[in-house]
């Protein structure tokens, strides 16, 4: 991208650099001149008198130029400095069926081209709001799960540190458990929405306690949740016994199963999930397996009759208000996803997650 940026610069057809895009000047509205046209980014936005990262517009930056970050986000090697991060955690190794949620925050990156600056749906501005980049991954240990887990924790207790507020692009589910760990050490025990086809809660998987269907387990047996203000929406599925959900319930989790959500907007239901989960500090974890596998395939365990991306985006937009502290986006598998709509949808889902977050501007 820079480097076609240069070239346009030296033909002094264009007036701007590719820095000029990624962070606009308070309340500057940046001209594109070619020839006649006089071409605006950005047209009569208020800035707030503070200088954000813009990702570049598709109009005047071809979507499918540039190193794929997310949103086309600059990349940022460290959260100093930021009110959010995209952070990709690559790994597959706690994947008990279908393998490739390694893959998944490369894929998610790229799909992320089609994303635009504003939320048409609920205004949002998060460009105008929020100091945002894409942070890379964390370097994981394929080979090491145990070891992973400890690489996750250490990385996110930095970004956390800076006072960032991370949007993890999973990888399989057990990322949410050592991210947990080190969101619990900063804000104390944490309010839970956890959007997912499967309840996330066994406790040894062919004798191992870490996996992706263990995390949610391990965190109520260190105490990082606080159990009261925990909601699990969209459970499905065959089970190994007729109520796959009863520990959740006897932790004091509200479970919300599939066969409650058909049909129905979930607008209602988050108004009620507002009320318990209350003021205090709530992390979301959306497991892309909760929507149902005709839209969203790309996923190491599907089952299906799941929740539609309206029911979705409703339970993310209905989070709007809430104390979130960190989100995540996990299993989306590539090789499973045949057209790249699983890792869209991904992207579009992290997209309204960032769009929720506190001090978020709406026009
Ligand atoms: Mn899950």
């Amino acid at each position: 991208m820079f480097s076609m940026w240069r070239h346009l610069n030296a033909s002094r057809t264009f007036t701007c650099t590719a820095a000029d895009f990624f962070s606009l000047q308070p309340r500057q509205t940046l001209f594109l001149c070619s020839d006649a046209r006089v071409l605006r980014i950005n047209p009569n936005r208020d800035f707030s008198g503070k200088r954000f990262n813009v990702p570049p517009s598709a109009e005047f930056v071809a979507r499918v130029s540039g190193i794929p970050t997310m949103a086309k986000l600059p990349y940022q090697e460290a959260a100093d400095g930021l009110d959010a991060a995209f952070v990709g955690v690559p790994i597959d190794t706690g994947t008990s069926n279908r393998p490739g949620a390694r893959f998944g925050p490369r894929h998610i990156r790229m799909e992320s081209a089609l994303l635009r600056a504003y939320n048409s749906g609920t205004r949002a501005a998060p460009f105008e709001s929020l100091m945002v980049a894409d942070i890379g991954d964390v370097n994981v240990n394929v080979y090491d799960l145990k070891d992973t887990c400890k690489r996750i924790r250490e990385a996110y207790r930095k970004i956390l540190a800076t006072g960032c507020i991370p949007l993890t692009m999973g990888g399989d589910h057990t990322i949410a458990y050592p991210i947990l760990q080190a969101v619990a050490e900063k804000h104390g025990p944490v309010g839970l929405v956890h959007v997912d086809a499967h309840a996330d809660t066994s406790d040894v998987v062919l004798g191992e306690k870490i996996g992706h269907g263990t995390p949610f387990r391990r965190c109520v047996e260190e105490g990082l949740l606080d159990c009261r203000r925990v909601v699990q929406i969209g459970l499905r599925g065959s089970g190994y016994s007729p109520d796959s959900y009863e520990w959740s319930r006897a932790q004091g989790f509200r479970v919300v199963q599939a066969e409650e959500c058909w049909f129905k907007s979930l607008a209602p239901l988050m108004a009620e999930v507002r009320a318990q989960i209350g003021s205090g500090p709530v992390y979301l974890s959306f497991d892309i397996d909760a929507l149902d596998p005709g839209f969203a395939p790309g996923t190491g365990t599907p089952e299906i009759a799941g929740l539609t991306p309206i029911q979705g985006v409703e339970i993310i937009r209905g989070c709007r208000g809430l104390n979130l502290v960190g989100c995540d986006l996990v299993e989306v598998s590539p090789p499973y996803d045949t057209t790249g709509n699983t890792a869209l949808t991904g992207a579009n889902l992290l997209f309204e997650m960032l769009c929720v977050l506190p001090k978020m501007k709406y026009y």
